[in-house]
């Protein structure tokens, strides 16, 4: 792992504008392909597909050009792993027997463009020129959305993503947002929000998806519940941490550990759980829960109303809090229909012996809609916006 010490606030287009990756398995016209465009192009031939995404995964290519039938992987297989890691690499696909469905395949899957044999010299020429201009543009196109900030999450090839997460994994702190019992006029607990300074990633959604596809969610996971338990000791001791989980982190042996850096805290954190990512893919789902509570956590369903929570979360978690997603929440002084079903969930909780926290809540309106319908519990820029630290509330 590399450290960054001075990470540029927005990565230049990472891609060399000259290297080619020829995938052909016949080796004469291989040889003819290597000849046309290597006084362009630094040209990379193999014979196999499984060939091409080694170098794919080593190399930054402005273009693939590929037979769309060579040996271990067909072209269009080919296209679609390297569009697992790479949204921009234009791959031209290449065929001695055209027929509809395989150009069909072609242009569904994201190919650049679909060429016939025998290929002619000019129009390989034109149109891997073509494609590794589109690369270029693409690249700056990237590196534009980190310039105005916008989301980021796809651009650069693997590398730079990696980095990037380095550099927010790096510079991750928790911000804390207040959660207020309305009757009792105080803070019942915080809830920890993401935050990092990693430009390109400062949304937390963005942040978590990128964590996903570079298969480290257990690691953004780890670190995150590290920098709640070093804020801990400066929160009030009165208040209850609450913790989101992604469901990949119900996996993480470490969550379940004597030493884990929560556990000495167990009895004062509420872990969210949501089911925005399945948890049907948590082995053991039932088993695992029965180990957070013996170790003092409670739990809870994060964002019900949202869409996400199904049967899974509330059978198998039996959650002693629920918390009401902001879209319920949102306008709930104008509209009946939310105040009725914000009422129902409210008393169903209630008797189950739910403790219900209501989200989003930005309005006195909206606060006093909810407060007649039997919510107590309320989080919301009404009473304060993720901060460093434990902010305190005026009532
Ligand atoms: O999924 P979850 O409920 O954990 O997400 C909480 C998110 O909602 C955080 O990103 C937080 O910043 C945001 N948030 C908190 N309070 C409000 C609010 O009053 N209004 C809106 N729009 N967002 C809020
Ligand atoms: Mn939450």
């Amino acid at each position: 792992m590399t450290a960054h010490h001075s990470s540029p606030p927005c990565p230049a287009p990472t891609v060399a504008p000259s290297q080619v990756l020829v995938v052909e398995d016949d080796p004469l016209v291989r040889r003819a392909y290597e000849r046309v465009l290597s006084p362009q192009y630094r040209v990379t031939a193999v014979e196999s597909g499984q060939e091409a995404l080694a170098h794919v995964a080593s190399g930054a290519f402005s273009a693939i050009v590929s037979d769309i039938d060579v040996p271990g992987l067909s072209g269009i297989e080919l296209l679609k792993a390297v569009r697992k890691t790479d949204l921009d690499i234009p791959v031209v696909l290449v065929t001695g027997y055209p027929s509809m469905e395989s150009a069909q395949d072609a242009v569904n899957f994201g190919a650049f463009s679909y060429l016939t044999k025998p290929v002619e010299p000019a129009a390989l020429r034109d149109v891997v020129s073509r494609a590794s201009g589109l690369r270029s543009l693409l690249a700056l196109q990237r590196a534009a959305d980190g310039v105005l900030g916008r989301s980021g999450a796809d651009f650069g090839d693997r590398a730079g993503q990696e980095a990037r997460f380095e550099n927010a994994l790096r510079t991750l702190w928790m911000a804390f947002q207040p959660i207020v019992s309305v009757s009792e006029r105080r803070v019942i607990g915080y809830e920890a929000l993401l935050r990092n300074d990693e430009p390109t990633l400062r949304n937390p959604t963005v942040l978590i998806g990128v964590a996903e596809r570079l298969h480290r969610l257990t690691e953004l996971g780890r670190t995150a519940r590290m920098r709640v338990a070093e804020a801990i000791p400066s929160a009030p001791s009165d208040v209850k941490i609450f913790v989101n989980l992604h469901a990949h982190d119900l996996s993480d042996e470490m969550l379940y550990a004597e030493r884990a850096p929560l556990a000495s805290f167990a009895s004062r954190i509420v872990l969210e759980i949501t089911e925005r990512a399945s948890l049907e893919d948590v082995e053991d789902l039932a088993d695992r829960i029965g180990r957070l509570r013996e170790l003092g956590y409670s739990l809870a369903i994060d964002d019900l109303g949202a869409g996400y929570a199904g049967l899974t979360s509330l059978t198998k978690l039996e959650p002693e809090v629920v918390k009401l997603d902001m879209s319920l929440v949102r306008g709930v002084d104008q509209s009946h229909k939310k105040q009725h079903l914000v009422q129902s969930m409210v008393r169903v909780c209630l008797d189950l012996g739910m403790t219900v926290v209501t989200e989003g809540v930005e309005t006195p309106a909206e606060r006093d809609a909810l407060v007649a319908v039997g919510c107590d519990v309320l989080q919301g820029y009404l009473y304060g916006r993720p901060t460093r630290g434990f902010a305190t509330v005026t009532f």
